[in-house]
């Protein structure tokens, strides 16, 4: 490299200096991009138009750096990890583009010297929604980490066609689903690899040869394309890699079955192909046994590790030395065939042995864990796996007889637990197990919040503990990135802590833990007041938004309750809805003055539900109509409302946290894995309102629980709770009536025709599986708890200021920290 190819050596370098990023140079390369990347004409350029200028001039810069970044780690030679994930849920890229860069001063001033204003050209950006919620969102804020700390680290994924569907509400209140076409108008902030190609097979026959190896064959053979998107590392030219693959078909067209005029079939495998990346699977914490999503997974496994060992290759070192040289994170068992896929490499086509391929395989692998809900584990069935990948089949099949041979040796005779951690479920048909695949495949398996990987070792992997010990098992908690949650999406707020610490922003974007500065000012009157100033105006920049969206107008001197995730039993919106229309029968029955000393508030609801997820269509379809009847009600409306949002997405989070006073994250105890959006909200002032549950835990810990809202039953008391349940069942009626009150109301026809709701009454009435009876009262109690501290604003503000001072541990910078230190054994590498 340190010869130029060819030609003039001093022509090269004085044309090699980067891209410019003064003012005047940024209106410079804007204008040449409307020229010629758009051919466009200046005198009809549109936001949109202006917008992709703009991403396009960025990108030059991103790219510069970024080719600098691989140059970098390839000359080093370095060890690298790997992401593997299904979602990325990446959001909008052009304002953290600018902010990690540091170029958001010049690009606001060269757009407005060309007549635009740089607010209104972000809003012009489709989210990448390639993701579902937590799982992608976490995905995400670990690649700006990893970059912005300069660790050798790529996503892999998959390039979706449609990401998550977008969500319109039908005239009766129900979820509409259309789908997301965020590829429409070109993507700027990829980069097509037309030299990065791999053929990836399905079906066909495996044949066994000698010495362990297997010929496979026929079957279909489509290519996978890839496409690069450049991660800027935060005050860093470190600029990292996602590599998101593309499904082509391998020939256009089948030119025997053309030729024999069999037209519908000769495109046929062409629409197969490409069928694999079209769509994002819109489900979570459920399995479906779709033969398509089993594709979507081998496709991308196969690709990636077929990119990475071609990667290793070019160190020119022995395959024994593959781990020393890469390390990969399983993100969910949804990835799980690598470990099969690096084993057929390594045995059927390097000549390794089995034994040593396997060493390789659980020195090379680490497993992360997100749910213990039971129909979430994922599991294959055998003839499916056997039909789409005969000779993975048989490695699973290999692996399993060892594996057990080896439990029981250790626990002789005990049938029983073979039967528990086989690879495979005995049944009919027969199913695969992932997560016991990914856990033996896998260096360290780790859960993602300290009572959850507590669950995992109790739970799911209890036998694997006892078979491995426990040092394997361990917890990494979650993390969010705070460029993205704090300063991008609440400048107020990041301008504010940066004047009260005098400190530039980068020292605590970088450092969280710096936060804890803020400490030192909670007796400052001045300081009380401007914190109160940022909310309200984040509260009013609310509002703004939903009135030009919805054309609804909001109080913004009430307070501002939130929930936003995924629609789910074990998330409990349920549980929230009922207490809004006990709040309202509450007032109802007020007497004027009585009302006078309510406190105003409006509550939020945003959250997609899994397209064919009944239960969770229907509380939509509830919230929804519960808001027209209260929004419309005199009485009481300046005192309580209710919004149901619709579209839930990255970009709307970013509007909808800063402006919260208080979120609810109110799972049944023992279910919701950690939880992100709970460390946003805190990271923005919001106060907390939740159960002893995941990631609240830890952040009432960090906090103080004085500065939490905790409720519900404990972990422990969940499975008997559920037992009495099944076998002692007592009647709503009995055991809560207050909330037996609020079904009745629904079930009355109060919030519009009562039958429609029926089957999700009957989920409390009947067995109450995530125990809504049981916590009814005392979220009824910490409701009141709320109303009572937010009377006094100053108690409050001081309590905001105390909960954003203490988020530090929640960096995603932190999180990442830990992976690189206990599994992948990667070091920070900055480029000059
Ligand atoms: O992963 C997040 C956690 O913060 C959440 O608590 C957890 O619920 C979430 C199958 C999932 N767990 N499992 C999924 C997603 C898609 C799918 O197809 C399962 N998502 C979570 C980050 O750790």
């Amino acid at each position: 490299h340190e010869k130029w190819p060819r030609g003039d050596e001093k022509t090269w370098k004085d044309n090699l200096r980067g891209v410019d990023q003064s003012e005047g140079d940024v209106a410079r390369s804007f204008v040449h991009h409307v020229q010629t990347s758009l051919a466009r004409q200046p005198y009809n350029l549109d936001d949109l138009g202006a917008y992709q200028a703009t991403a396009l001039s960025v990108r030059d810069n991103l790219l510069v750096n970024w080719n600098e970044t691989q140059l970098h780690f390839n000359r080093k030679g370095v060890k690298r990890a790997y992401y593997l994930s299904l979602e990325f849920l990446m959001g909008r890229t052009l304002d953290n583009a600018l902010l990690n860069l540091g170029l958001k001063p010049q690009y606001t001033d060269g757009v407005d010297k060309l007549g635009f204003n740089i607010e209104n050209l972000l809003d012009q950006e489709r989210d990448a929604g390639l993701g579902n919620g937590g799982l992608g969102r976490l995905a995400a804020c670990y690649l700006d980490s990893s970059a912005s700390q300069e660790l050798p680290l790529w996503g892999y994924g998959l390039r979706y066609q449609y990401g998550i569907f977008q969500q319109l509400i039908g005239p009766d209140g129900s979820q509409l689903e259309a789908p997301d076409p965020w590829l429409q108008h070109d993507n700027p902030w990829e980069l097509p690899r037309a030299d990065v190609v791999y053929e990836v097979r399905f079906y066909g026959h495996s044949e066994r040869l000698e010495g362990g190896k297997a010929l496979w064959s026929g079957g279909q053979e489509v290519l996978a394309i890839a496409y690069d998107v450049m991660i800027p590392g935060y005050e860093t030219k470190n600029t990292n890699n996602l590599r998101l693959w593309e499904s082509k078909p391998k020939r256009g067209f089948d030119l025997n079955s053309f030729n024999a005029g069999d037209y519908e079939r000769a495109v046929e495998s062409s629409n197969s192909a490409a069928a694999i990346t079209s769509v994002l699977y819109p489900n979570d914490h459920t399995t479906f046994g779709k033969e398509l999503r089993l594709k979507q997974q081998y496709f991308w496994t196969a690709a990636s590790l077929a990119d990475i060992v071609r990667r290793f290759k070019n160190l020119d070192k022995p395959m024994s030395e593959f781990p020393e040289y890469v390390s990969i994170q399983l993100n969910d068992t949804h990835p799980t065939l690598a470990i099969p896929e690096l084993m057929r490499i390594l045995v059927d086509e390097e000549d390794v042995r089995w034994d040593q391929a396997w060493d390789i395989i659980t020195r090379t692998f680490f497993f992360t864990n997100h749910t213990v809900l039971p129909e979430a584990l994922e599991k294959w069935p055998v003839p499916l796996m056997q039909h789409l990948l005969p000779r993975h089949m048989q490695i699973i099949f290999d692996i399993n007889l060892a594996f057990l041979q080896a439990v029981e040796k250790k626990f002789p005779g005990d049938r029983e637990k073979l039967a528990r951690m086989s690879l495979i479920e005995e049944g009919y048909p027969q199913n695969v197990r992932m997560a016991n695949l990914a856990c033996i495949g896998s260096h360290k398996v780790n859960g993602v919040a300290e009572l959850h990987s507590e669950l995992v070792r109790a739970t799911i992997m209890k036998d694997f503990v006892d078979f491995y010990g426990v040092s394997k098992f361990f917890n990494v908690t979650n993390g969010i990135t705070p460029r993205r949650w704090l300063d991008q999406c609440n400048p107020g707020l990041s301008n504010l802590i940066s004047e009260t610490l005098k400190l530039p922003k980068a020292a605590f974007l970088k450092d969280l833990f710096k936060l804890e500065g803020l400490l030192k000012h909670t007796e400052d009157p001045k300081f009380i007041k401007k914190w109160a100033a940022v909310k309200q105006s984040n509260k009013e920049r609310l509002a703004h938004y939903v009135e030009q969206t919805l054309g609804l107008t909001i109080n913004t001197h009430a307070m501002f309750d939130v929930q936003i995730k995924r629609l789910h039993e074990y998330k409990r919106q349920t549980l929230n809805i009922f207490g809004v229309i006990h709040r309202y029968l509450t007032l109802k029955a007020m007497t004027p003055a009585e009302r006078k000393k309510v406190n105003p508030k409006v509550v939020f609801f945003a959250g997609k539900a899994a397209p064919g997820y009944y239960i969770a269509k229907l509380t939509i379809r509830l919230i929804v109509n519960v808001a027209r009847i209260i929004n419309d009600d005199p009485e009481t409306k300046d005192l309580l409302s209710l919004y149901f949002l619709p579209d839930y997405s990255v970009s709307l989070a970013e509007i909808l946290i800063p402006a919260s006073d208080i979120s609810q994250h109110i799972s049944t105890a023992g279910t919701e894995a950690s939880g992100t959006s709970n460390m946003k909200f805190c990271l923005n002032g919001g106060l907390l309102l939740g159960t002893v549950d995941g990631a609240n835990i830890e952040i009432a810990e960090e906090v103080g629980e004085q500065n939490v809202f905790f409720f519900g039953h404990l972990t422990p008391a969940v499975e008997d709770l559920r037992y009495q349940h099944m076998y002692h069942p007592v009647p709503v009626e009995e055991k809560c009536p207050a909330l037996a009150r609020v079904l009745d109301e629904v079930a009355s026809g109060r919030f519009g025709d009562g039958s429609v709701y029926e089957p999700l009454l009957n989920t409390v009435r009947q067995n109450d599986y995530y125990l809504l009876t049981e916590d009814f009262d005392s979220y009824i109690q910490a409701l009141s708890l709320v109303d009572e501290a937010y009377q006094n604003r100053v108690g409050w503000i001081k309590k905001s200021i105390c909960t954003t001072a203490k988020m530090g541990k929640f960096s995603s910078d932190r999180a990442i920290q830990d992976y690189a230190q206990e599994c992948w054994n990667i070091e920070s590498s900055r480029l000059e």
